[in-house]
């Protein structure tokens, strides 16, 4: 979908070992930065910034399923906007790049409901759930859906870590809800404290020798 000459550059500097992670955030995310802010200025019309963020979002797919090794065994990671949120371009980078590197990733999308997000951890038993937001008022909603999920996984401890541009700016108030942060200069920062998790939730498993340890 989109321009098709933008795709072709895409898949060109994929073709030619550009990592995925370079180019989600350092292609794809200031791209869509400017467009947010042109589109504040009003240099682009609504229609034109929702043309380049359905593009994006089929980019993002094509390239994600580039890299998608076979599905293997594992711990599962649950990721979901939180309820309201509807910026899913980021969470759906995050998806991707910790699906090309083997893992069992269940993404849900924008704008889940807390009970919905509550029935999966009950079903499925995560290692970790990772939700998106973006906008400082969704802050009350990541407090809410953390106490809630906590409340869900106990007596299992299962770590919440957020991410998107939330993040920087209330980092503190996060931890204190007991939720981890994501963010640092670069996605690989970003996805060493997501796997932080699912290793030592790897470990865990194995030394209970409830279920095989992943390679
Ligand atoms: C596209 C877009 C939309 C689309 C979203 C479509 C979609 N399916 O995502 C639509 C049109 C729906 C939309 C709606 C709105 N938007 Co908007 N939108 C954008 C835009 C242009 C791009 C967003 C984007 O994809 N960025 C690129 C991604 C890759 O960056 P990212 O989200 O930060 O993700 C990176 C990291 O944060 C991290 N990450 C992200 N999520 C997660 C999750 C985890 C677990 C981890 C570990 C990491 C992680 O990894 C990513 C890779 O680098 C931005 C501009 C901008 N500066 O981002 C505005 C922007 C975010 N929107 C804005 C606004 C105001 C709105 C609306 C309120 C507008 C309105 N009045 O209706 C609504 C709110 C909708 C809602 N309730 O959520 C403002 C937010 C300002 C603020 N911070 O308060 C921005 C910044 C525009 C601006 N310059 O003012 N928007």
């Amino acid at each position: 979908g989109g321009d098709p000459a933008a795709r072709r550059l895409l898949l060109d500097a994929d073709d030619l070992g550009l990592p995925l992670a370079r180019m989600f955030h350092e292609v794809l995310r200031p791209a869509l930065v400017e467009v947010g802010a042109r589109w504040v200025t009003g240099g682009l019309r609504v229609g034109q910034e929702h043309e380049v963020t359905e593009a994006a979002r089929d980019w993002i797919a094509e390239l994600a399923h580039r890299h998608a090794p076979p599905p293997r065994p594992g711990p599962v990671l649950l990721a979901a906007c939180v309820a309201g949120e509807h910026h899913d371009l980021g969470p759906r980078m995050i998806v991707a790049l910790l699906r090309a590197r083997g893992h069992n990733v269940q993404f849900l999308g924008a704008d889940v409901a807390v009970p919905f997000l509550v029935e999966e951890v009950v079903a499925r038993r995560p290692a970790a759930v990772l939700l998106a937001a973006t906008m400082a008022d969704r802050l009350p909603t990541v407090k809410a859906t953390a106490a809630a999920l906590v409340e869900a996984a106990s007596p299992r401890a299962m770590p919440i870590v957020a991410g998107g541009q939330i993040v920087p700016e209330h980092s503190a108030k996060l931890r204190q809800w007991g939720v981890v942060p994501a963010s640092g200069g670069d996605l690989d920062e970003v996805l060493a404290t997501i796997l932080g998790f699912t290793a030592r939730d790897d470990r865990a498993l194995a030394g209970a020798g409830t279920r095989r340890r992943v390679a």
